[in-house]
């Protein structure tokens, strides 16, 4: 350790003064005195950072980041409360299942947009299980709705098959046409198939077939922009079935794997319109016999009944192979796909749970049916 300038001092004087042993000692014990009165150092003030190298304020790395889509259960909360929630409040405020009336649980399963042939079914399971006086309970009650659901579901061929799952076996280019009324989801649904097929590897060319309104070309390629996949988007050209017919020879050529024709909404009772999906489907059947090889519609869940209406006029025109629910998060009518699966044995393949590019989820029947009674 190196001798500061007063120990210095000291030793030579001890030295000079007392020398020898008696000089060490001096120094030693004049040494220890010094240290005892000797304030601690004072701490080494930090230098202050250059105004060059202070970090930029934080908003500007803020990244804005799309919402998380919400998870199914809670995506039908609404849906829930509407439907088992509200049986299950009359079963508790009358004090006892054999207090409520059929009626009552009627009367809600009517207003839960399952339509009647599904309430029928339901209520008809519902009263043999509490016909014996034992099992009047509030869980005998919920037992025999889930396995009814259950069971109505899986009388449905392909119920929550997606389309996506088996693609890699299924013939390139895979052609699917997206059909509904009007402002239902189709171009939003589109965008978030291109990017859930994307992200499987596929190839993927969106086709701008609604020629009808001024701005779905411009919405579409925002969608397939976001999905990082390719357009076709011809100007100027006005009959739908030439961009399909395009579209999916292009997609020939240059070996795509999915083409997603997206299509103007029309009502389900314009027959000229109706018709024109009928041409576009022919056309396409010049180049391929076997496409579209999926006709998927999609319906918005809040239209709650009128939504059976149109699945079951777009299938005697079109022969629907699945249904994609839009809107699901927030709607209280959510029990439609039970109505759709029960009276038009139409399966219900994907469900749009929000606005974002994540927000659409396969559709499994067994989370669903869950969904309907439980929150977790
Ligand atoms: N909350 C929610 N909104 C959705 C969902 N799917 C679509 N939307 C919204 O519904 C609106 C209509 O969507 P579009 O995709 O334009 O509907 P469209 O069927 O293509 O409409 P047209 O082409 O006019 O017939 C948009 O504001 C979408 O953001 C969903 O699953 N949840
Ligand atoms: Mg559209």
């Amino acid at each position: 350790m190196l001798m500061e300038q007063t120990d210095l001092l000291i030793l030579i004087g001890s030295l000079i003064f007392g020398g020898g042993a008696l000089g060490s000692v001096a120094y030693y014990y004049a040494r220890q005195a010094r240290l005892k009165v000797m304030p601690p150092p004072a701490p080494v003030p930090e230098p202050a950072l250059p105004e060059e190298t202070v970090p930029p304020p934080r908003a500007e790395l803020k990244v804005v980041k799309e919402p998380e889509p919400p998870s199914l259960n809670t995506a039908l909360r609404s849906t829930r409360d509407s439907f088992w929630g509200k049986i299950q409040r009359s079963v508790l405020g009358s004090g006892s299942i054999d207090g409520v009336e059929l009626e009552t649980i009627e009367e809600i399963l009517y207003t839960s947009d399952l339509g009647p042939s599904t309430v029928t079914r339901l209520l008809g399971s519902v009263e043999s299980q509490l016909s014996r006086k034992e099992k009047r309970s509030l869980d005998t009650l919920k037992d025999s709705l889930k396995s009814e659901v259950q069971s109505i579901l899986a009388a449905v061929p392909k119920m929550g098959h997606s389309p996506l799952e088996d693609f890699a076996q299924r013939p390139k280019p895979q052609i699917w046409m997206i059909v509904g009324v009007n402002g239902a989801g189709k171009t939003t649904t589109i965008g978030k198939l291109a990017h859930l097929a994307a992200q499987k590897g596929a190839r993927v060319l969106v086709a701008a077939g609604d020629t009808f309104r001024a701005a779905a070309q411009s919405q579409l390629k925002v969608w397939s922009e976001r999905a990082q996949v390719e357009i076709f988007s011809p100007e100027g050209v006005t009959d739908p079935g030439a961009v399909a017919f395009d579209a999916v020879q292009m997609a020939k050529a240059r070996g795509y794997d999915l083409v997603l024709i997206d299509t103007a909404g029309r009502l389900h009772t314009q027959a000229n319109l109706m018709d024109e999906l009928k041409k576009v489907k022919r056309v396409i059947q010049k180049l391929d016999p076997q496409s579209p090889h999926e006709t998927l519609i999609v319906l918005d869940a809040n239209s709650g009944q009128n939504a059976l209406v149109q699945a079951q006029k777009f299938n005697e025109t079109l022969a629907l192979t699945g249904a994609v629910f839009t809107k699901m998060d927030g709607t209280a009518k959510g029990g439609v796909v039970l109505g759709l699966a029960s009276q038009l044995q139409i399966p219900t393949v994907f469900l749009g749970i929000g606005e974002s590019m994540e927000a659409l989820t396969g559709f499994n029947p067994g989370e669903y049916a869950e969904a309907l009674f439980d929150a977790h």
